[in-house]
């Protein structure tokens, strides 16, 4: 039995907006991986916006804790419910409209349980182009990526999700709806409201909608895996890249040789690049109409050769090369889960200090746990490392994250925050980061974030427990 009667919200969301059945629900009530088990009175489904505000209000009315929750796809457990059975989960999951598409603007509407890769796709339609990518984009949604400010793959030239977003639709806690769907590039009109809810994880309303930027499509575009010595050698790479070809660099991910052995070994259907090195990057540039791209990439890739800072490149032929760089890129987490999963860390510090933060962390965790394999690999153009750490070969990883997730996170985190980076550069906070941030962030922010969370939701009713340790 519920913890109350959902008859009311049945007859508000309709039969298919509401479910209540235990084997209906299980699936949204455990996290993507699998940290978190929660309960649930029921998960509501709305099919519009008007509907999920009269739901909401209900919720409000009953003090009914509520818990938005996207393509479940996210790794700090912030849009799992917790164990007592009395919230509800909020999937946006009926609501994945492509609402209008305005090509003259670069913008498009679309709401917010739309996946990342349909929105993709509705550009892609227009000859235009949406470039929040990453791995989980067949599920994660629009709604999510918003909520946690997903970063991904192409954030070196486009930015965050937070960069991608020209309005948003709210729904409040108490049900009232904020209306601020506009497609505006320049607007001072006082408090930009959407930033406080890009990034705040559900815990102040549910985005129900987005205005997007959609940009020119990418006409020329070339990729290549390069050999490096080293994360030091590829910050030069980096550097040297962009001082000869300008911003249309889109991507520049790191991937060290053991992480690219998990994926050899672990994932299906994948070979060697043909380069040997302990330390590898695939970039990736991209421009619109025009000549000239592949010869000045090719040219620039030649001169750091001649430097020494490239050990070796290869350049993509054609696109099954190309997809097939990037399957060695994108597949590294499904090989570390494949061996059981790992103690990850998603660090960022600035970019010239990326090489003294896998240099701490480093020599910290080893010197700890000796026999941990090291995968570390990410978005060095952006400054993050998933600095990652799995159990020595041979032994249990249940147990070795038991024994030593505690402490291995501590000591990355310690040499991130001792470089003043940040431990939570992409995947958000969610509930298992929440001690983390209240421990580093410094009474005034936290204060702040106080302040806001009571402004926006005085009953602590929206995604109680998340972010912010009550
Ligand atoms: C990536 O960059 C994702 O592939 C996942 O952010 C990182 O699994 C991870 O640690
Ligand atoms: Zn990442």
């Amino acid at each position: 039995m519920s913890a109350f009667d959902v008859g009311a919200l049945r007859d508000l969301l309709g039969p298919q907006g509401v479910l209540s059945a235990a084997s209906d629900l299980e699936r949204y009530l455990v996290d993507e991986r699998r940290l978190y088990q929660g309960q649930a009175a029921a998960v509501l489904r709305p099919a519009s916006t008007q509907a999920l505000s009269s739901a909401m209000a209900w919720c409000y009315a009953h003090d009914v804790a509520m818990v938005p929750q996207g393509g479940n796809t996210g790794y700090c457990g912030g849009a799992t419910p917790d164990e007592s059975g009395r919230q509800i989960v909020i999937s946006l999951e009926r609501m994945r409209r492509i609402r209008r598409l305005d090509a003259g603007a670069f913008a498009l509407t679309v709401e917010a349980g739309a996946t990342l890769a349909s929105v993709q796709a509705a550009a892609r339609d227009a000859d235009l182009l949406f470039p929040l990518s990453m791995g989980s984009e067949g599920s994660a949604q629009i709604g999510g990526a918003l909520s946690t400010n997903a970063g991904g793959l192409a954030v070196l030239r486009y930015g965050t999700a937070r960069d991608l977003a020209l309005g948003l639709e709210v729904v409040l806690p108490d049900g009232r709806v904020w209306d601020g769907l506009r497609a505006l590039r320049k607007d001072n009109t006082g408090y930009d409201l959407k930033h406080c809810f890009i990034g705040a994880e559900g815990t102040l309303g549910v985005i129900t909608a987005a205005v997007l930027k959609l940009f020119p499509a990418q006409i020329q575009r070339a990729t290549a895996w390069l050999a490096v010595d080293d994360l030091a050698a590829a910050c030069g790479v980096l550097a040297g890249l962009r001082r000869r070809l300008g911003d249309c660099m889109t991507s520049f991910e790191y991937v060290s040789g053991p992480s690219l052995a998990l994926v050899l070994e672990q994932v299906p259907d994948t070979h060697a690049p043909p380069v040997n090195a302990a330390a590898h990057v695939l970039v990736e540039v991209a421009a619109g109409a025009g000549d000239g791209l592949r010869d000045s990439f090719e040219q620039a890739l030649c001169a750091l050769v001649s430097e020494g800072l490239v050990l070796e490149a290869v350049l993509a032929q054609n696109d099954a090369q190309r997809r097939a760089f990037w399957r060695l890129r994108e597949t590294i987490p499904a090989a570390e889960k494949q061996l059981g999963g790992s103690i990850k860390h998603d660090v960022s510090v600035q970019l010239d200090r990326l090489p003294a933060l896998e240099r701490d962390a480093r020599c910290a965790v080893l010197a700890r746990v000796p026999a941990a394999r090291l995968s570390v690999y990410g978005h060095v153009g952006d400054g993050n490392l998933h600095f990652n750490v799995l159990a020595p070969a041979g032994s249990d990883p249940t147990l070795f994250k038991a024994a030593h997730a505690e402490a291995v996170s501590a000591l990355v985190h310690a040499a991130a925050s001792r470089l003043d980076g940040s431990f939570s550069a992409e995947h958000g906070v969610g509930k298992l980061k929440r001690e983390l941030l209240r421990d580093t962030e410094g009474p005034v922010a936290i204060d702040l974030m106080w302040a806001l969370k009571r402004a926006f939701d005085p009953r602590g009713l929206m995604n109680p427990g998340k972010v912010l340790l009550p």
